[in-house]
C-alpha cells in the first residue's frame, strides 16, 4: 500500500482524510437537497436577520430609557416601554416563524430521502440483501434519518438564530463603545477554548455511548426474534448475563458522558461571571470618568449575558452535526449502490409466451470463483412439469432463481420461447412467472390482500375461485372474518400448511405461464397434506412448472426429474426410468422421499 503499512500513522491519517472527504461530500450533497426550497430559504434568511436585529435592539432601548427618560427625566418612558415590548414581540414572532419554516422544509427533505431510500431498497439486486443483516438496514432507514431529523429540527434553527444573534450583538456593542466592547470580547477566546476542550472529550464519550447502546439494541432485537430458541435451548440465563454485561457497559459510558457534560455548564457560568465582572469593572471606571453613560453600561451588561447561549449552542450543534453527517454518509452509501442492472434501452417486452425454457451451458456463482451451478443444459417444453431434486445445498433454489432473473447466469444463456431473458424487460418477464418460495412470506394485512398480491385488481369472485382451486376456501371461510382476517407479522396467526395454501392461491390468481415452486420441507398434518397435494395438482395444471420437490407425489407426477448434485445435473428421466437406472435418484429416493403417510399416498399410487 502506498500510504504505508496498515496501522502506521501515515495510513491512519489517510483513513481520516478519506473520512473527512466523505463527510464534506455528504455535507455538500445534503445541502443540495435543500436547493428546491430556495424561495422558502430566502424567507427564512429574512426572518433570521430580523430576529437578530430585535435581539440586539432590546438592550440598546433599555440603555436609552435609563439615560434619557430616567436619569435626564425626559418624558416618554411609557413609549419606550411599549417600543421594548414591541421589539420583543417581533423577536418572538420571528423565532416562531423560523422554527416553522425550518420544520416545514426539513421534514420535506427528510420524507423525500426516506422515499428514495425505500425505492432504492426495492430496486437493489437480491445479492445486496444476501450480504447484509436486516437489522443494519432497518437502522439505516430509521435511525440515520432520525439523526438528520434532530439536526434539522432543533440544530439548524438554533444555529442560525444564534449565529446571527451573536453577530448582531457584537456589532451593536462595537457601535456603542469600542474600548468596552473589546474588553468584553476578551472572554470569548477563553470560552471557545473551554468549549473545544469539553467538546472533544464529550464527543469521545458520546461515541462510546452510541456504540454500547447499539450492542444493547442488537441484543434486545435478537432476543425478541429468537425467543423460542432461547427458551427451547435453556439459554435464557446465559442471554440475561450477556445482556447484563452490555447493559452495564452502556450505563458506565453514559455516566462518564454525564460527568463530562456536567462540568461544562458550571465552567461556562464561571466565565459568564468573569465577563460581567470585566464589564462592571472597566465600564464602571469609564462611567465614573464620564466616558460612558449608566444606560450604556446597563446595555453592555445585558449584551454580555447574551454572548454565552449562542456559543454553548454552537458546541452542542457541532456534536449533533457530526453524528448527523455520519448518518448522511451511510444513507448516501445505500443510495449510491448500483441498482439491479437496468433494462437496457434495447430490451424488448416479452410477448405472451407458451413457456418453453432452455438452459444452455449455464454456470453461476454468488461469489466470483466459487461456482454454485456449472454447465447446466436443460430443456423444458411448454406445459411440462420438471421436478428438481438433490441434496441440500445442491443448487436447486439457485437454478430456479435464474428463471425470473433474480440473478443473471454468469456463463451460458437462458432462453424462454427462444428469447434470451437478458434481452427482455424484467417487468414483462416476471409478469408471466410466479414463484412460490420455500418459505413464503405473508405480509401483515388481510388474507384477501395477501392473495391479491399476485394480481392487484382481482375481484372478490376471482379471490374465491383462487382460494377454492387450492382448497383454501374452506378454512378461510371458517375464520371469523373470512378473507378480511388480518394476519400478524409473517402470517403468524396461521398454521404452516395454511400459509402455504395462501401462497399457492397467490400464484393461482396471478395465472402465470411459468410456475416455479420451491416446496417447503415442513411437515404438516395429514389432512392439510392431502389438501396441499390436491392444490398442487391444480397449481401445476396447464403451465410450465419447475418444482423443487420434496413430496413423492409431486416427483412421481413430473414429466421429467432432474437430479442436481454440487451444481451439476447428474441424472435426468422419469421416475420409472431413474429407479430402473438405480443411480443417484434411486439412492435419494430410498433415503429421502418417503410418503408423508400411507393414507395420503394410497390414492396417488392407485392412480399410478
Ligand atoms: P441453494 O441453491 O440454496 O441450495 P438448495 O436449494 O439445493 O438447498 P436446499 O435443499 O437446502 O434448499 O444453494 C446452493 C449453494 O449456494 C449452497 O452451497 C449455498 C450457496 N449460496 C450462496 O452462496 N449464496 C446464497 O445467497 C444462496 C441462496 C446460496
Ligand atoms: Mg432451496
Amino acid at each position: 500500500m502506498r500510504g504505508g503499512p496498515p496501522g502506521s500513522l501515515a495510513s491512519m491519517a489517510q483513513v481520516s482524510d478519506e473520512r473527512a472527504k466523505n463527510r464534506s461530500a455528504s455535507l455538500r450533497r445534503l445541502t443540495t437537497e435543500f436547493a428546491p426550497y430556495g424561495p422558502k430559504l430566502v424567507l427564512l434568511f429574512f426572518f433570521v436577520i430580523l430576529g437578530a436585529v430585535t435581539q440586539a435592539g432590546g438592550p440598546w432601548l433599555v440603555g436609552r430609557a435609563i439615560d434619557e427618560n430616567i436619569i435626564k427625566g425626559d418624558p416618554g418612558l411609557t413609549t419606550r416601554m411599549l417600543e421594548l415590548l414591541g421589539i420583543y414581540l417581533i423577536g418572538t414572532l420571528m423565532s416562531r416563524q423560523q422554527t416553522m419554516l425550518v420544520g416545514d422544509v426539513s421534514q420535506r427533505v427528510l420524507s423525500d430521502l426516506r422515499e428514495r431510500l425505500f425505492k432504492q431498497l426495492q430496486r437493489l439486486p437480491l445479492a445486496y440483501f444476501d450480504k447484509r443483516p436486516i437489522g443494519d438496514l432497518m437502522s439505516r432507514l430509521l435511525n440515520d434519518v432520525d439523526t438528520l431529523n434532530q439536526l434539522f429540527s432543533q440544530g439548524i434553527t438554533q444555529l442560525l438564530g444564534s449565529l446571527f444573534g451573536l453577530t448582531g450583538i457584537l456589532i451593536a456593542m462595537l457601535v456603542l463603545n469600542v474600548p468596552l466592547a473589546l474588553v468584553s470580547f476578551l472572554v470569548i477566546p477563553v470560552m471557545l477554548l473551554t468549549t473545544a476542550f469539553f467538546a472533544a472529550r464529550a464527543r469521545a464519550a458520546f461515541r462510546k455511548t452510541r456504540e454500547t447502546v447499539g450492542d444493547v439494541t442488537a441484543d434486545i432485537q435478537e432476543e425478541i426474534v429468537g425467543v423460542r430458541e432461547a427458551q427451547a435451548f435453556n439459554r435464557t440465563n446465559e442471554n440475561i448475563s450477556r445482556f447484563r454485561t452490555r447493559n452495564a457497559a452502556n450505563r458506565d459510558a453514559n455516566v462518564s458522558a454525564v460527568g463530562i457534560t456536567s462540568a461544562f455548564s458550571p465552567s461556562i457560568e464561571l466565565l459568564a461571571t468573569l465577563a460581567t465582572a470585566l464589564v462592571i469593572g472597566y465600564g464602571g471606571y469609564l462611567t465614573l470618568n464620564n466616558q460612558l453613560s449608566v444606560g450604556l453600561l446597563t446595555a453592555f451588561l445585558l449584551y454580555v449575558q447574551q454572548f454565552f447561549r449562542p456559543i454553548q449552542l454552537l458546541s452542542s450543534i457541532y456534536t449533533q452535526a457530526q453524528s448527523a453527517l455520519a448518518g448522511a454518509e451511510r444513507i448516501y452509501a445505500i443510495l449510491d449502490e448500483t441498482p439491479e442492472t437496468q433494462d437496457s434501452a434495447s430490451s424488448q417486452v416479452l410477448p405472451t409466451i407458451t413457456g418453453r425454457i432452455q438452459f444452455s451451458g449455464v454456470g453461476f456463482a454468488y461469489n466470483a470463483g466459487r461456482n454454485v451451478l456449472s454447465e447446466i443444459d436443460l430443456s423444458i417444453e411448454a406445459g411440462q412439469t420438471v421436478a428438481l431434486v438433490g441434496s441440500t445445498g445442491a443448487g436447486k433454489t439457485t437454478l430456479a432463481s435464474l428463471i425470473p432473473r433474480f440473478y443473471d447466469a454468469t456463463t451460458g444463456s437462458l432462453k424462454i420461447d427462444g428469447i434470451d431473458v437478458r434481452d427482455v424487460t424484467r417487468h414483462s418477464l416476471r409478469s408471466q412467472i410466479a414463484f412460490v418460495l420455500q418459505e413464503p412470506f405473508l405480509f401483515s394485512g388481510s388474507i384477501g390482500d395477501n392473495i391479491r398480491y399476485g394480481k392487484l385488481d382481482a375481484s372478490q369472485i376471482q379471490l374465491e375461485e383462487a382460494a377454492s382451486a387450492v382448497n383454501a376456501l374452506e378454512f378461510i371461510k371458517a375464520l371469523p372474518q373470512g378473507f378480511d382476517t388480518v394476519l400478524g407479522e409473517g402470517g403468524g396467526t396461521l398454521s404452516q400448511g395454511q400459509r402455504q395454501l395462501i401462497s399457492f392461491a397467490r400464484a393461482v390468481i396471478a395465472n402465470p405461464r411459468i410456475l416455479i415452486l420451491d416446496e417447503a420441507t415442513a411437515n404438516v398434518d395429514t389432512r392439510t397434506e392431502a389438501l396441499i397435494q390436491r392444490a398442487l395438482e391444480t397449481l401445476l395444471q396447464g403451465r410450465t412448472s419447475v418444482v423443487i420437490a420434496h413430496r413423492l407425489s409431486t416427483i412421481e407426477r413430473a414429466d421429467k426429474i432432474v437430479v442436481l448434485e454440487a451444481g451439476r445435473i447428474v441424472e435426468r428421466g422419469t421416475h420409472a426410468e431413474l429407479l430402473a437406472a438405480n443411480g443417484r435418484y434411486a439412492e435419494l429416493h430410498r433415503r429421502q422421499f418417503r410418503a408423508p403417510t400411507p393414507a395420503v399416498v394410497a390414492p396417488a399410487m392407485a392412480r399410478a
